[in-house]
């Protein structure tokens, strides 16, 4: 282990200990230290006499950076400096950045906050490998945020941008090692939102890129960066949308301009890429690049069946669905989804079957006495090609159990997925098992909607 990392290690360990406010309960791994190191004592100092003014630490709400002490090679030299977050007394937050001269830890930075809350804390790439700090701010207004990214320069840490937002994506939609930083704003005039863009221009962020986002807008679910069609990078949005359900902008960088390609120009509507479940854009094909989720009928179609959960996977251009990649039936509320094969077309039905022990999902083909009956889904052992069965909580693995010519699909923290073949007829309609293994997957969890 180099020294470097030892040090490091060390260092968090003793940062960890010193901000749960328990120095003086000791965890096992820290017993074997025969005596504080030296420079954490000189650190300690520092910390301590913010603390002595009547500060106490403060941890960020959301983010993946979150401590009140925290360790970052701020200015690239191998060397990571110290960032230690604070609230006064008058509840006023305050970041404080130190260095290690060799000899102690001296402050390079000092810069007070304004808002109820320190929202999250970030630390965008800079030109020279050097790292801005960009803290986010939270007002009594939820909905609203502020952000200061700082800089620094010989004496002291700057202001390089602070703007207000609802929900931001900071990363490299240029591919030049600096990150850009995407907000989405609301225009308090207007009501309508759009997507403002900066980049680093000298030692400032400049405004380089604005598009207006869908009317439909209501609350941005999930903000990232891909690869569009031909190759454009983009800022993909997926948002619910105002009349219920979700939509998506997708913000396309041509080098010189932002363009939303699923924007309506002239009705403003973003209702193109509507969906009634909450599902983000994705790579669905692994193909490399993202495509939007959209319903493939937008209402529950009168022949019955869960048809609101069959998504096609589309590009757009000029507010038009350009091209389809791929059909999936996506079960959000059990957490997986199924690729639709090519050749169940509009064929085969998909019905939710809920009992206490499992939910579960068959595909069929309806036969004429179901369509006939008026009720649609009847006696789904004639025509059941497939069913995916969700077995969820503490007896999950009973549940199982109770249930024959069960296949195990796939098991998570949470949930037991199984599947079933009924014997039936012939068809070729029928997957193979080597086809519904390849076919089905579990949704992955994004929590972060901002991010490094
Ligand atoms: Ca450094
Ligand atoms: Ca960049
Ligand atoms: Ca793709």
């Amino acid at each position: 282990m180099k020294n470097g990392k030892l040090k490091k290690l060390i260092l968090t360990a003793l940062v960890l200990l010193l901000t749960t406010g328990c120095a003086a309960v000791y965890g096992d791994g820290l017993l074997s230290l025969p005596k504080l190191p030296g420079e954490y004592l000189q650190l300690q100092n520092r910390l301590d006499e913010v603390l002595s003014s009547g500060a106490v630490y403060a941890v960020a709400e959301t983010g993946a950076d979150r401590q009140a002490v925290q360790m970052v090679d701020i200015d690239g030299d191998s060397d990571d400096e110290v960032i230690a977050f604070f609230r006064n007394a008058s509840g006023v937050y305050s970041v404080y950045v130190f260095k290690y001269d060799g000899s102690d830890y001296v402050q390079i930075g000092y810069a007070e906050g304004y808002g109820t809350s320190l929202h999250s804390v970030s630390y965008p790439m800079l030109a020279d490998g050097s790292m801005a700090i960009a803290l986010s701010w939270g007002f009594d207004e939820a909905t609203t945020f502020g952000m200061t990214v700082f800089g620094f320069n010989e004496n002291n840490m700057y202001s390089m941008l602070d703007v207000r937002y609802s929900s931001t994506l900071i990363g490299d939609i240029n591919n030049d090692l600096t990150d850009e930083l995407s907000f989405v704003v609301r225009d308090s005039m207007t009501g309508r939102y759009k997507a403002n863009i900066y980049a680093l221009k000298g030692d400032m962020y400049s405004l380089v890129y604005e598009a207006e986002l869908c009317i439909e807008l209501k609350s941005v679910s999930n903000m990232r960066i891909g690869t569009a069609e031909r190759g454009f990078t983009a800022l993909f949005i997926d948002s619910s949308a105002s009349g219920g359900g979700y939509v998506t902008d997708v913000v396309r960088f041509t080098g010189t301009t932002a363009v939303n390609d699923t924007l309506d120009s002239a009705s403003g509507s973003g209702m193109a890429t509507w969906r009634q479940i909450s599902v983000s854009s994705a790579d669905i094909d692994g193909d490399g690049y993202v495509e939007v989720p959209v319903s493939r009928h937008t209402e529950a179609s009168a022949i019955g069946g869960d048809l609101r959960y069959r998504l096609s996977w589309c590009s757009f251009r000029d507010g038009q669905m350009m091209g389809k990649k791929a059909e999936t039936f996506h079960d959000t509320a059990s957490g997986w989804y199924f690729v639709w094969p090519d050749k169940w077309r509009d064929t085969v039905m998909p019905q939710s079957i809920n009992t206490v022990y499992s939910s579960a999902v068959s595909f069929y083909v309806p036969t004429l006495a179901n369509n006939q009956s008026g009720n649609g889904y009847e006696e789904p052992e004639h025509a059941t090609l497939l069913t995916i069965y969700c077995f969820s909580g503490d007896n999950r693995a009973e549940y199982v159990q109770l249930y024959s010519n069960l296949k195990i699909l796939r098991a998570t923290a949470k949930e037991i997925y199984c599947y079933s073949i009924p014997d039936g007829e012939a068809s070729p309609l029928r997957l193979t098992e080597e086809e519904v293994l390849r076919s089905f997957y579990v949704i992955e969890k994004n929590w972060l909607v901002e991010g490094r």
